[in-house]
Order: structure tokens, then sequence, then C-alpha cells
């Protein structure tokens, strides 16, 4: 037996010295593999005596069992250190910022967009859009602009090139808005709520002018739509957007083809030390143009003016951008400098809700 503690104290010793998986596995073929030491000692066993095999038999066998166990152990103990040794040099610091990505704005004009939309939809209009080049038709005709008439001249308006015996209509890029309201009340009939945001033309260019700009027009056709209509839905939008409790509107008589009578929007507003404050002051600011459409232009839409009546109203887009934002040139709108972007842009997120937030 005193040999049995000899393998015993030999082989745990050399399990424990055992400094990595290949070592220990040495271990395990000197000792319990086919041919090692202790299994050829348990090959003895049948020429024993049973009394002798019965005793050195059960020896062998705890023998075998905590070897075995020793080697599972040491495998563990040094798979346990590996993974240690491993972490030291792998860790994260998981409370380090991310890495700095550059990330695109939203343009003011794409922001103050989205926000009229927002109040609008809100008051249960929905948003039409249409072709930017149009037939001089839907441009004008149908807006009550006959040709000859003074108002085409005002429209500084971009014609499409037309070849010699070219017989199609003349076609320009669109002055307003207007003739997408043209085609919805063509393809939707009466009563019809909308509103036409987009990019219009004029060949204009000075510091509070570009060739391109944007507009938002809206429509209510109803059968007893009435300027009184029209102001509650100015003064909700304006409350909504310049997110004040009060606005107050004035109402000054104007002229357009489309709309009879027409009449031109200012807000009462203040201008101290440079900053626009809307509801309050002295000062009046014209911010739209509006009116009752004109029943010839109900019926170029093919609505019967007879049945139904309605209010329209444009704005600029851009405009209302400068003035809600505080941005001085509007040229600077269509400049694509990356650092005007960055200062005057949106977050991509920054989705303006009623409920949520217009603005900044
Ligand atoms: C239809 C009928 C009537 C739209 C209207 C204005 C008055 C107006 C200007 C504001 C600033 C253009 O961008 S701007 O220069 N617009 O003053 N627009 S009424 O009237 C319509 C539109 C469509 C079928």
């Amino acid at each position: 037996m005193s040999d049995l503690q000899a393998l015993r104290e030999k082989y745990l010793a050399q399990i424990e010295a055992a400094e990595d998986e290949a070592a220990v596995e040495k271990v395990r073929i000197a000792a319990l593999g086919k041919k090692g030491e202790i299994s050829l000692k348990m090959r003895t066993l049948g020429k024993m005596s049973p009394e002798e095999r019965r005793t050195v038999g059960a020896a062998l066998n705890a023998l075998r069992d905590e070897i075995d166990a020793a080697i599972r152990a040491r495998r563990e103990a040094l798979a346990d250190a590996a993974l240690a040794k491993r972490l030291e040099k792998e860790w994260l610091d998981v409370t380090l910022p991310a890495r700095p990505r550059p990330a695109g704005t939203v343009h003011p004009v794409s922001q103050v967009t989205e926000e009229i939309v927002a109040i609008f939809a809100e008051l249960g209009f929905s948003v039409a859009e249409g072709p930017q080049v149009e037939s001089d038709w839907y441009n004008f005709d149908a807006l009550n602009i006959p040709p000859h008439h003074p108002a085409r001249q005002e429209f500084d308006t971009f014609y499409m090139h037309r070849a010699e015996g070219d017989d199609r209509p003349p076609h320009v890029l669109r002055t307003h808005t207007s003739p997408v309201q043209i085609r919805a009340m063509e393809a939707h009939g009466a009563p019809i709520r909308i509103i036409a945001p987009g990019r219009v033309y004029r060949s204009d260019y000075d510091q509070t002018h570009t060739p391109m700009f944007h507009q938002v027009e809206g429509l209510a056709i109803d059968r007893d739509i009435s300027m009184a209509n029209l102001k509650w839905t100015l003064e909700e939008f304006c409350r909504a957007f310049f997110e004040v409790d009060h606005v107050e509107l004035r109402f000054r008589a104007s002229h357009f083809p489309f709309t009879e009578p027409s009449a031109e929007v200012d807000i009462r507003c203040s201008w101290e030390g440079g900053q626009l404050k809307v509801g309050e002051g002295d000062d009046w600011m014209e911010i739209l143009g509006s009116g009752m459409v004109h029943p010839k232009v109900l019926e170029a839409g093919g609505i019967d003016p007879n049945e139904w009546q309605g209010f329209a109203f444009g704005l600029g887009i851009d405009r209302l951008a400068m003035l809600k934002y505080g941005i001085p040139d509007l040229r600077s709108f269509f400049e694509s400098d990356l650092r005007w972007l960055k200062h005057y842009g949106f977050a991509a997120l920054d989705i303006p809700t009623l409920h949520g937030g217009l603005g900044r």
C-alpha cells in the first residue's frame, strides 16, 4: 500500500505543478492513460487473491478517482487563470462616451415646413403636392390671371425653353404653389381643406429675395366658410407657430387676382433690442396674404361657386424661418455653407409636434 501512497503523492504533486493544459494532459496519460501507471496496476488485480483484490482494488479505485478529480480541478483553475489574464488585457470601459460621428442637420426651411405642417394637420388640413414645372394655365389662367394681365409681369416668371414649332402650351417654373390647389380641387372637389408647401421660383435676387424660395398656401372650401373662419384659423396658426398664448392680427384690405375680398395680414409685435417679440408692442409686421377664393378660381378648379365658397392664404416659409430663428440674410439659406448649416440646422430627431414643442 505504501507504493500507492507514493504514487498518490507523486501525481498530485505533478498535477499541482502543471503550468498549462498540455502538462496536465501529460500527467493524465502517465497516470490514467491506457498504459498509465495506475491503469497497469489495476490490471494486476486479476492475479491477486480475492481478499487482496478487494482491499487493493478499493484503494486503487479511490486513488484513480482522486487523481481524476485533481486533474479536473487543475484544468478548471488553469482555464480560470487564463480567462482572468485575458480579461486584464481585453477590458472595455463602457462609461466612455461614443466616438463623435459627423452628423448632418435639418435645414431651417425643412424644420419650419414641418412645424407648419404639424400645426395645420392639427386643424384638419392635409398636405398636397404637385409639379414644379407647370403649364401657364395652372400657374396663371386658372388663378384668374389671364394672358397679358399685368400680374403676369409682376411675377418675374421663368419660362421653359420651347423650340420653334413646339406647339405644346407654354410651361413655367411655378411662381406660387397655387396650381397644386387647383389640381387638388379638380381631383377631390369640395369640401376640401389642404395646405400646399413647396418650392417656387421668381427671377429676383437681393437680401430678401432668392430666385427659388418656399411657400405654404392654404385652402379651405365648404358651404358656409367665411372670413371669420379665416381669421380664427390664422390666429390659431400664429399662436402655435410663435409659441405665445396671445396674438393680435390686423387685416388690411389688399388685392390679389385669385381672392376677393383680399387682405394682407399683420401681426402685433415689438422689436426691442433687435429681438422680435410677437403678441405685444406697438409695431405691426406683415406675415401673410389671404382672402376669399375668387368665384372664377373655384370654377377653374371644377367647383360650383354658387354652392361652395372658401378662404385661401399664402405665406413665405423662408421669411418665417428668419423671423422665428433670428437668421439675418435670406441668401445664406441656399449657399450650402456647412458652418451655417451646423449653426442654424436642427438635430435630426428634433421633430416638431404640438405636444412636444415646435422649435428649439
Ligand atoms: C387657390 C386660390 C387662392 C393663395 C394666396 C396669397 C394671398 C399671398 C404671398 C405671401 C407671401 C406669396 O410667398 S409670398 O410672396 N401670397 O399673399 N396667396 S392668397 O391664394 C389662392 C391659392 C390657391 C386655388
